[in-house]
């Protein structure tokens, strides 16, 4: 198979050294460019403060790579014809040798199977607006549902249909909890109407619970809400009305699929003057600073 560790964390996985998976759909299709690179290099910073390691993942022609370099990832995000790669893509782009950047889904699968404990990104996909009709479910949903890791986010990305992904994420038995707050983040808002019933208050009570789902044996991932900074957060009902505005855009354009998500990004970047894009950023460095605390008292835990 195809695939490449980065030395470094094969080092850190057989010394148990504190690491979070970064995923790479962000760096493709999340974010627009040069925001992207450096985006995905703040986070593997703020990782690395909180005394962590990141391992990046994505793929490049053909190999799947954890722990992707700087170099690595420059070629990644300046490529052209690249894929978001989910689960189900991930054999095809091993063998046609494609590129392309790795979503929350085809990441948490890597990183578990790898050993990685703790994985970091900007707000997960969810069940989209409309989904009656169209079936949109992320995939995510139902990787993080089977996957034991502890995925930091500040919720779903907010152009889903938060109330639908909650029940969802009931349903498929992930346990959901706000970090410091009692409500679902709305991504770029910092809280929704959306209550939360537990919350935890600090990275080390994260990693008891990580280590407490673990005994039980349940296999499902802890998802940590954690908002976006106040200062650069769009109050939810500025957001809710900029979203009406791109909703009636996105579906005039009939896209499908894979699409979506990221035309949906793109059009609130703009309608935004910018501050979707300024809002996502920071979430996206302080999920990574507090993934990196979380991976460390994981590996205190298990090694005491
Ligand atoms: N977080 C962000 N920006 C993104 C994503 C997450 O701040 O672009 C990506 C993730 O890779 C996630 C994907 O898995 O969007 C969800 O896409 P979809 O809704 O098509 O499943
Ligand atoms: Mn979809």
């Amino acid at each position: 198979m195809n695939i490449k560790i980065n030395e470094k964390i094969i080092f850190a996985l057989r010394e148990q050294k504190p690491l979070v998976a970064l995923e790479t759909a962000v760096l493709t299709h999340g974010l627009p460019k040069p925001l992207n690179l450096e985006t995905v290099l703040a986070m593997e910073e703020a990782v690395a403060s909180a005394g962590a390691i990141p391992c990046t993942i994505g793929v490049l022609q053909g190999e799947i790579i954890l722990g992707l370099s700087q170099t690595q990832l420059q070629d990644l995000a300046q490529r052209e014809n690249v894929f978001k790669i989910g689960l189900r893509e991930l054999p095809v782009i091993v063998v046609k040798k494609l590129s392309g950047g790795t979503t929350v889904a085809a990441t948490a699968y890597l990183a578990h199977r790898y050993g990685l404990r703790v994985l970091a990104t900007g707000g997960i996909g969810g069940v989209h607006r409309g989904a009656t009709q169209t079936f949109d479910i992320s995939a995510d949903l139902t990787v993080l549902a089977r996957t034991p890791l502890t995925v930091v986010a500040s919720g779903a990305k907010a152009i889903m249909d938060l109330g639908l992904t909650l029940e969802y994420l009931e349903t498929m038995g992930t346990t959901v909890v706000g970090y410091k707050t009692k409500t679902f983040p709305a991504f770029y808002a910092s809280s929704s109407p959306y209550k939360l019933p537990l919350s935890l208050n600090s990275p080390q009570e994260i990693a008891a619970t990580a280590l407490a789902r673990d005994e039980l044996g349940l296999s499902a991932a802890v998802l940590i809400c954690n908002p976006v900074p106040e200062a650069a957060q769009i109050p939810y009902e500025d957001l809710m009305e900029l979203l009406a505005a791109v909703e009636q855009e996105v579906q005039a354009e009939h896209i499908r699929g894979q699409d979506v998500t990221p035309l949906f990004l793109k059009r609130l970047a703009e309608k935004s003057g910018g501050r979707s894009l300024e809002a996502n950023r920071a979430l996206l460095i302080e999920n990574a600073r507090l993934a990196g605390k979380i991976a460390l008292a994981v590996a205190q835990g298990k090694n005491s």
